[in-house]
């Protein structure tokens, strides 16, 4: 089937990626539609080898649109999905505008492809650092079941935006030659420097990044009973967000079924070298698809304990090739069609 697509965030970071992999891995689209913010309109942006023009988003955007990946923001989701999908689209969106909204499907293709077939026009693409997680923790979890998982996260520039990175770099340019460091879209100097992550933090002093860790993985795994605590943390890193993983399982799993497990599962890379001291790194998994893992060992602390570390292309399998990912399971099985029940999103 052919299908005619938009983009909601076409020139930033992610919206980027998206062209990028809705080309290399020949999404079968008739029509590619460019949507921004005012700011953009008049852009072109390439595609196929042809310049497409940016448009800014509008009451008639979606009419005659199959398909819409949505990286814009929450509040532009929240402003625009809904009417994508009165007038019959159905939405991939990024954002966490409806994640945790029970009628939305929450999904990782690895992990639970299914849940995308009851989809009502809308079907969310979890937070960056939940897919990278998820991708890796899954296929141990569903042998040796894990009762408790304590992460903590080491996040790059890139889950911030592409105004972000390019701040990151003008920090250490200005730092370098001893000037004040602009922080315009983070709170302080990112570079030579790292900072919890800064979003909105509850009563009992977790922030919103850390929460969607929880919340977000209990619905993709259907396991409300898995104990998760997470500690993020922004790193003077470009894009490829890194994760410290400590798992405790009902029962011991050995070092070797863990490693055997991740070497062959979807997504996956088991990467280390112990006589060189090598394992995951952002820059080695900056652009890969793959979310590389490795330095899994015995955690001395715990008999059923196991620690595993990743580093996983934020940008990519963290966002908008999961989305394309979600995007392909909808045309393969044949779930790309418009919401027959209408939502009040
Ligand atoms: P624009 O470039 O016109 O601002 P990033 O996460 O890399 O910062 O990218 C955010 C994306 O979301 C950009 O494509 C940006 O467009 C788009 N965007 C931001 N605000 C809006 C809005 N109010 N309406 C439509 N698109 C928006
Ligand atoms: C970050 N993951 O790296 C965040 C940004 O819920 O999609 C993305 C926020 C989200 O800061």
């Amino acid at each position: 089937s052919q299908v005619r697509v938009a983009i909601l965030g076409a020139t930033g970071a992610v919206g980027a990626e998206l062209l990028e992999l809705l080309e290399s891995r020949n999404f079968p689209l008739t029509h590619l539609k460019l949507l921004a913010s005012p700011r953009s309109a008049g852009r072109t942006l390439q595609f196929r080898g042809e310049s497409l023009p940016v448009e800014a988003v509008g009451e008639d955007s979606f009419k005659e649109v199959d398909l819409v990946l949505a990286s814009a923001g929450g509040s532009t989701s929240k402003a625009w999905a809904s009417k994508a999908v009165e007038q019959g689209a159905v939405v991939v969106d990024n954002s966490s505008a409806f994640r945790m909204n029970p009628d939305v499907p929450l999904v990782i293709p690895e992990v639970n492809p299914e849940a995308a077939a009851k989809h009502k026009g809308i079907i969310a693409n979890p937070n960056c650092t939940t897919i990278l997680m998820a991708v890796a923790v899954w296929p141990l979890h569903q042998v040796q079941p894990i009762q408790r998982i304590v992460v903590a996260t080491y996040q790059s520039a890139s889950g911030a935006g592409r105004r972000a990175m390019e701040e990151l770099k003008a920090q250490a340019q200005a730092i370098l030659q001893e000037q004040t460091p602009p922080t315009e879209s983070f709170p302080y100097p990112l570079a030579f420097n790292l900072f919890p992550h800064n979003s909105p933090l509850n009563d009992q002093g977790y922030c919103e990044e850390e929460m969607k860790m929880v919340n977000e993985t209990r619905k993709i795994f259907n396991d409300p009973q898995i104990r998760i605590s997470a500690t993020c943390v922004r790193v003077p890193v470009l894009r490829a967000h890194s994760e410290a993983i400590n798992l405790e399982f009902a029962q011991p799993m050995s070092v070797a079924t863990a490693k055997e497990l991740l070497a062959n599962a979807p997504g996956v890379r088991l990467v280390e070298d112990w006589q060189a001291n090598y394992f995951p790194m952002p820059i080695d998994a900056t652009g890969k698809d793959d979310v590389l893992v490795g330095r899994i060992r015995q955690d001395l602390s715990h008999p059923s304990g196991l620690e595993i570390w990743l580093s996983g292309d934020q940008i990519r399998k963290g966002a908008a090739l999961n989305a394309v990912q979600i995007a392909e399971l909808l045309v393969e099985r044949n779930w790309l069609k418009p919401a027959t029940a209408m939502m009040a999103y």
